[in-house]
């Protein structure tokens, strides 16, 4: 079986591990570009490629284990499989791990919502994403993944929205406009990342469909969209959130890779380490 990073079977062990990556290839509602089930193994195959001491904190976080688990391979429905990443997110919680969800498309995070939401009742759930995600259903589905985010509204008020520039009609009733963060308004306000941090409550679970990303940083994803944000962007807000708030999971989903381009797959796997770094890096270790 694949796993995050080539450690050593000790760093690997889940017993020991601080940190749980859980793989959810499942595609089972994509509506434009088909592949996203094969997301999970290009962002462990591309994390074999990581320098794994981090410049920027001098860290070197897999210290703290970090360990692959089985993917979750129910993917009879939609909603079967909402229902095992729930059970599957749960079990992490309660051993006490970081959860690090890996899609898959992104109804794959309803699970996970819902698994936090129960743990953490003031839960904050932080959107980074191109499309908002708010249809109350579609194709016949209440888990299907433009439905993400009315799923998640369904948990908790207290949901911010960033990166977006595509949004249909029939969702604007379920957006809080004051709670949307879009693309062509941050590329003209400085203090954008300030102003989604206030909005935050103390816990967080951060949800990053990778079509956030501008397609020239990131072309392997099932819907790309013009106008996106770069990568010291997304960073910035990343190490922003982790210092002042207490980022309790995280899901990072929409990898559709193509065998030409790997650079997405190694976007998606450093994204995923150096928010780790950052997040441990303050961090006392356990035990
Ligand atoms: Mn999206």
């Amino acid at each position: 079986m694949r796993a995050f990073g080539d450690f050593t079977n000790e760093q690997m062990r889940y017993d020991s591990a601080e940190i749980a990556i859980l793989p959810v290839p499942y595609d089972g509602t994509s509506t434009w570009i088909k592949g996203a089930d094969r997301g999970p193994d290009a962002i462990l195959d591309a994390s074999y490629n990581l320098e794994f001491y981090d410049i920027e904190t001098a860290t070197e976080v897999y210290k703290r284990g970090i360990a692959t688990l089985e993917p979750v391979t129910e993917a009879s429905s939609p909603e079967a499989m909402a229902d095992e990443v729930e059970r599957r997110m749960e079990t992490i919680l309660h051993d006490g791990k970081f959860p690090v969800l890996i899609g898959g498309e992104h109804s794959v995070s309803i699970g996970a919502f819902r698994a936090m939401a129960r743990r953490y009742p003031n839960l904050s759930i932080l959107q980074l994403d191109a499309h908002s995600d708010m249809r109350d259903e579609y194709e016949g589905s209440a888990c299907n993944h433009a439905c993400v985010m009315a799923r998640a509204k369904e948990l908790t008020p207290n949901i911010t929205q960033v990166g977006i520039r595509s949004t249909a009609r029939e969702e604007l009733h379920n957006i809080d406009t004051k709670r949307t963060f879009y693309a062509h308004r941050i590329a003209e306000d400085d203090e954008w990342q300030e102003r989604v941090s206030t909005q935050l409550g103390d816990e967080v679970y951060i949800t990053i469909d990778l079509d956030v990303f501008d397609p020239a940083y990131l072309p392997s994803t099932g819907t790309p969209e013009p106008g996106g944000l770069t990568y010291r962007e997304v960073m910035g807000l990343l190490k922003r959130i982790v210092r002042e708030h207490r980022v309790v999971g995280i899901d990072i989903v929409e990898l559709c890779p193509t065998p030409m381009a790997k650079a997405s797959d190694f976007l998606a796997a450093k994204l995923i380490y150096q928010f780790l770094s950052e997040l441990y890096a303050a961090k006392p270790p356990k035990g």
